[in-house]
């Protein structure tokens, strides 16, 4: 029963008197509205190949290939040999029907299927593959997106990467649902390498930071965040990283990254706690997990208090310290469920315990869609998960005696699906917008 309940005459609000109308309106709000994703691998169609879509693509996940190597004894060096249709015809003959497809990854795959009207007993994968080669991409991307409730979403942009600058240089008009994240991890993570591929760019760096260095390190980073317009710039750390060390990163950051986020006005996003190449054989499917310092994030955010900071962790126990750390930043903003934590059993913990002790302030999830598919299943699995937290969090108002409007909970829902990201992000300002006009 719902209580509708007239104030000063003048409007009439629908307060939820109880459990059952509460629980069927939150997940009614969470289902229908649309979410910024905010940290994703995919590209707009304008950038050709790079768009990856379809059944192989979604079944050679590098998710999925960790996974069927416990299952089968081919050696990964056999593996990389098989066209991607062999991969993708193995991993399907050992995950789906040999095996039961019970993890996160492999149930992904079944609930893209049915959300597309595919039947997820088919097991012949022939038969699946036509319904794929039939898509149109523009129509697809717009429909894949309706499916998954985005609205937008944030790619992940390497100007190291000569594949996709050769893209970015013909100055496309992407479709205007997709925006740059502008990557820094080969500037960050290996300089040295990084320095003589900006030599070979035309920029004049050398190895050691100095002045000369730093003033082209910032031209290079210019050149790029005029081409991209990135939402934000972003790095991926490994589980040792330390910003108390006097390390080329931590010079780089200090020196080139930091002051750009102040001038443009970029949030910077730090991604901790990745082990690259655990398992080097496994190649994208090698890297692992360590647990971070959360205190080098701390310094960073009390040291450049008019940076936007955005930040998750790989490590689930991480993840409770980044909710106490943000109590003491307000220029932090804790992000998503981050690859081996986007899972139901540890998307439940961290989001009810970010609700406890962040309220709203906070952005639930990405998906790191690497596949345009992918969108569908890491939407629904984690909208399904994100609606039950919030319940049970409205529930406890109620029994008190506090009544939830709905009103209430489409703000609420809408802050964390988009409001949080957009108040964080500015419109490109300052210099670009100068170099724009100029
Ligand atoms: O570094 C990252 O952005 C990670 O998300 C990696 O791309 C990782 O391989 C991944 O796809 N995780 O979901
Ligand atoms: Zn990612």
């Amino acid at each position: 029963m719902i209580k509708n309940i007239t104030e000063n005459g003048n409007y009439k609000t629908v307060h939820l008197a109880d459990q059952t109308a509460l629980r069927q309106i939150v997940e009614e709000v969470v289902n229908q509205t649309p979410v910024i994703d905010i940290h994703t691998h995919l590209y707009a169609p304008e950038f050709g190949k790079l768009n990856l879509f379809g059944i192989d693509e979604i079944l050679t996940y590098h998710y999925l290939v960790a996974e069927m190597f416990r299952y089968t004894d081919i050696k990964p060096e056999k593996f990389w040999q098989l066209t991607k249709e062999q991969r993708a015809e193995l991993i399907w003959k050992t995950l789906f029907v040999e095996n039961t497809p019970l993890s996160e990854a492999s149930i992904g795959v079944l609930t893209i299927l049915k959300e597309l009207g595919i039947d997820p007993n088919t097991t012949d994968l022939k038969e699946i593959r036509q319904f794929f080669k039939a898509q149109n991409i523009t129509e697809y991307v717009s429909r894949i997106f309706e499916i998954s409730g985005v609205s937008e979403v944030i790619m992940t942009n390497d100007p190291f990467d000569a594949e996709e600058t050769e893209i970015w240089e013909r100055n496309l008009a992407l479709n205007k649902n997709f925006h740059a994240a502008l990557r820094m991890d080969r500037m960050l993570n290996n300089w040295k390498t990084a320095s003589v591929e900006m030599k070979q760019a035309g920029f004049a760096v050398e190895e050691k930071l100095n002045d000369k260095t730093i003033r082209e390190t910032r031209r290079f980073l210019d050149k790029w965040i005029n081409k991209m317009k990135p939402l934000y710039m972003a790095v991926s750390l490994p589980d040792d990283f330390s910003y108390f060390a006097n390390d080329t990163r931590n010079q780089l950051i200090q020196k080139v990254v930091l002051p750009i986020a102040e001038e443009y006005e970029l949030p910077f996003a730090l991604m901790i706690g990745v082990r690259r190449s655990v398992n080097p054989a496994l190649r994208v499917a090698g890297d692992g997990v360590g647990r971070a310092d959360v205190k080098s994030l701390e310094k960073l955010c009390a040291e450049s208090p008019d940076v936007s900071f955005l930040a998750t962790f790989l490590s689930r126990e991480n993840q409770h310290e980044l909710c106490v750390s943000a109590r003491k930043f307000s220029n932090l903003m804790p992000f998503g469920c981050w690859w081996f934590l986007n899972n139901p059993s540890i998307i439940s913990e961290i989001t009810r315990e970010r609700i406890e002790l962040l309220g709203t302030s906070f952005i639930p999830q990405h998906s790191d869609a690497r596949v345009l598919e992918q969108l569908i299943y890491k939407w629904k699995h984690s909208r399904k998960i994100i609606a039950e937290s919030l319940f049970e969090n409205y529930e406890k108002l109620l029994k008190i005696g506090r009544f939830v409007s709905r009103k209430e909970i489409e703000r609420d829902v809408k802050r964390m699906f988009s409001g949080n990201f957009q108040n964080w992000i500015k419109p490109l300002t300052k210099k670009a917008a100068v170099e724009n006009n100029g």
